[in-house]
């Protein structure tokens, strides 16, 4: 596997192979952790997870058309950061033991709170943490929440108090929602190459807010009256877009990491010469589960790369 290996802050990957957030169930327990230790992904992303505890969103809050798009209103489920105190380490270790770095998730509601989750997370044993900016699918009192990244001034706050809890050298990514607007999408490249913290730029999370009926002329999701994250082969070329424009305006030291619509090894080959140095895969690995590493690394094993 030694053509696929690659490194994310400096952090060695048998290849570039791996879960996107949200994918590895852990709000019953380590289980997740348990079953994509035996899968052949190269890292193990677990979260997003939040301060508290938080059942998620309720009713149907995942759907799509398969081989389409997948769209999502979870809603954050998972254990809070009690349960990541006392089980990261755990996690952490039986991760280790199979040769996989094991990264983290976190979401924050505000400044602190992100930087309170990632010092618990470092803490803990894990190898990166994501600050997930970009959660689209947070709702209070029928309001959504913000979304972080596309507030440049909050992206750099939310830096500079992760910074001042965890010092410059941890190894922290972002993940960012698409952005339509390029000199958006640029200014928030520039707050965070700006960042000396910041090693690793994951693009992207879901589409915010798309919408579609079930068979019966109902909203297919539930929750926020059917507003919902769209993911799935739908958003490939958004996502390929979003990394070549990031490969243009952050610095070289970056490493970006691309997610979003995955289907085929064709289509880890194209993020890849975008200029990512690794992907995530989301949709296809819950409809397809953890044979899909195997199967991607099969189909490269077969294609010319450098
Ligand atoms: O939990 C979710 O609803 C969710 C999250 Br945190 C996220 O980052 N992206 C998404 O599509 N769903």
């Amino acid at each position: 596997m030694e053509k696929f290996e690659t490194n994310l802050a400096g952090i060695q990957l048998e290849h570039f192979i791996m879960n996107a957030a949200g994918t590895c169930k852990t709000l019953e327990g380590e289980e997740g952790v348990k079953r994509l230790i035996k899968s052949n992904t190269s890292a193990i992303m677990v979260g997003s997870f939040t301060l508290e505890e938080r059942t998620g969103n309720s009713g149907n809050v995942y759907d799509g058309r398969k081989g389409l798009f997948s769209l999502n209103s979870m809603g954050l489920p998972n254990p809070g950061a009690d349960y990541y105190r006392e089980h990261l380490p755990e996690m952490v270790k039986i991760s280790h033991e199979k040769g996989k770095p094991l990264f983290v998730s976190v979401a924050g509601f505000t400044p602190d709170e992100y930087a309170e989750l990632s010092f618990l997370s470092l803490k803990g044993g894990a190898d990166l943490i994501e600050l997930n900016l970009s959660c689209p699918n947070a709702w209070q009192d029928g309001q959504q929440k913000h979304i972080a990244c596309f507030d440049p001034l909050l992206v750099e706050e939310i830096l500079r108090c992760v910074e001042e809890r965890v010092g410059q050298k941890a190894k922290i990514a972002v993940k960012l929602s698409p952005f339509s607007n390029p000199s958006k999408l640029n200014e928030v490249a520039q707050v965070i190459g700006r960042s000396e913290l910041v090693k690793v730029v994951v693009s992207m999370n879901t589409f915010p807010n798309a919408f579609t009926y079930n068979e019966s002329g109902k909203p297919l999701i539930t929750p926020g009256g059917g507003l919902s994250g769209l993911a799935g082969p739908a958003i490939k070329p958004i996502g390929l877009g979003q990394i070549k424009q990031l490969r243009a305006s952050l610095p070289d030291r970056i490493d970006l990491v691309g997610v979003g619509g995955i289907v085929t090894a064709e289509d880890i080959l194209d993020y890849l010469r975008v200029g990512a140095k690794a992907v995530q895969v989301a949709t296809i690995f819950l409809d397809r589960g953890i044979e899909i590493f195997n199967e991607f690394l099969f189909d490269l094993s077969a294609k010319d790369i450098i």
